[in-house]
């Protein structure tokens, strides 16, 4: 399949959803559990110091999604250009925005998902980036870059890191031995009480985050995906409150391991980490087989971003680092460990052929057509958002 990116559906539908919700100002969720620490060089909790002097250090503090890079992408920069970098890591879009919007985290790099970079983009947080100093820019993919504009326009402020979709992920042998004819393909398996039921014993996890639950919820009950209703989040809890009693866990990462050592059997998870869970699980030859796929009736779509905080220390040192990541090698050797999507068109003939063409991480046109972006919620509804997602995780 070719990779090129077309999206006029999409792109559409981007910029009715900015339209309908644009004027939403940055507003602060409340932030939830830290994130996970899986492959970090430090410790994610405290952020480092920002030091006024620190401009010309050879230092570099970037915050990304845990499970995101390859082994070597950050050693190789290291040797390269004698920067030293700190690397952090978090799962959630929502805590990232919270210590964004507290300000003064000491990062150079933060990576958000463009959907939550519009609003924090109106709130301030990033400065431009210097595009004359980043040559390799011109390796971006076109097509992203259209999409990019419509969270970020002129593409000033982010430069594309990954990007996947959200759907099920699942243990193959442990669905078919407990229902032969399970939905698979479809939201049913996520959804739908009565097949949760079959499978609690083996463990269903979801990610801890509304942004992704709630949308995808929404379009398995037919509402506006985007809805800003009060009674369209009524039915989503109501519905989500109907599986809770089957759910083992809510977490961003903790599920790649679990899936992939058997502690879980179906999850609503990211295309690439359930990859990860497969590669895991074939490594440790435990016997696991681990598959993805994207929900006919639709789901997310989502681009994970580089920006560059306000208040960065190290502004010089973050464009040398993203200039880095466009290097066509460097890009596909993280898409080749992490299994993640690049938009790097340069990148392309570099990437397996096997990632490559594996439509459940590059999507066909077919399941492209029923693909969404996440909306940019108003201040209002997002704090309804955070109340009602503590009670289903609370299951009160
Ligand atoms: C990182 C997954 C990030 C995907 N492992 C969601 N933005």
């Amino acid at each position: 399949m070719a990779r090129t990116f077309r999206n006029g559906p999409l792109l559409a539908c981007i910029a009715i959803l900015l339209t309908a919700c644009g004027g939403g100002e940055g507003s602060a969720p409340a932030p939830s559990e830290p994130a996970a620490q899986t492959e970090s060089t430090t410790a994610a909790a405290t952020a480092p110091a920002a030091s006024p002097a620190a401009g010309g250090e050879q230092v570099l503090n970037i915050y990304n999604w845990s499970d995101y890079i390859a082994e070597d992408t950050i050693a190789n920069f290291e040797k390269e250009t004698g920067i030293k970098v700190r690397y952090d890591v978090f799962d959630s879009n929502e805590v990232l925005e919270a210590k964004l919007l507290a300000g003064n985290t000491g990062y150079d790099i933060v990576v958000p998902s463009a959907s939550f970079v519009a609003r924090q983009i109106q709130a301030g947080i990033f400065q431009p980036l210097d595009i004359s100093k980043l040559p390799n820019y011109k390796n971006l993919d076109p097509e992203i870059m259209k999409i990019l504009a419509g969270y970020d326009l002129e593409n000033k402020h982010i430069v594309p890191w990954l990007w996947g979709t959200t759907g099920v992920g699942y243990n193959v042998a442990k669905i078919k031995e407990r229902m032969p004819d399970a939905p698979l393909g479809s939201w049913d398996m996520i959804f739908k009480p009565e097949i949760l039921s079959k499978f609690k014993d083996c463990g269903i996890a979801l990610l801890d985050a509304p942004s992704e639950s709630f949308p995808t919820a929404l379009r398995y009950l037919g509402l506006p995906t985007g809805s800003q209703k009060p009674e369209d989040l009524a039915q989503v809890e109501a519905l989500l409150m109907s599986i809770r009693p089957y759910i083992k866990y809510f977490h961003s990462s903790q599920y790649i391991n679990d899936l992939a050592n058997g502690e879980v059997c179906l999850v609503l998870g990211w295309s690439g980490d359930v990859f990860i869970a497969r590669d895991r699980a074939s490594e440790a030859k435990n016997g696991n087989e681990i598959t993805y796929y994207v929900p006919r009736e639709g789901s997310l779509m989502w681009f994970d971003t580089m920006a560059i905080p306000k208040d960065a220390p190290h502004a010089d040192n973050a464009h040398k680092f993203i200039d880095y990541v466009l290097r066509a090698e460097v890009a596909a050797a993280i898409t080749n460990y992490v299994n993640f999507p690049n938009a790097n068109a340069a990148a392309t003939p570099l990437v397996n052929a096997e990632i490559r063409n594996d439509p459940s991480l590059y999507p066909d046109a077919e399941t492209r057509q029923n693909l969404f972006p996440n909306v940019v919620n108003t201040p209002t509804f997002d704090r309804l958002v955070t109340r009602t997602w503590t009670r289903i995780k609370t299951n009160q």
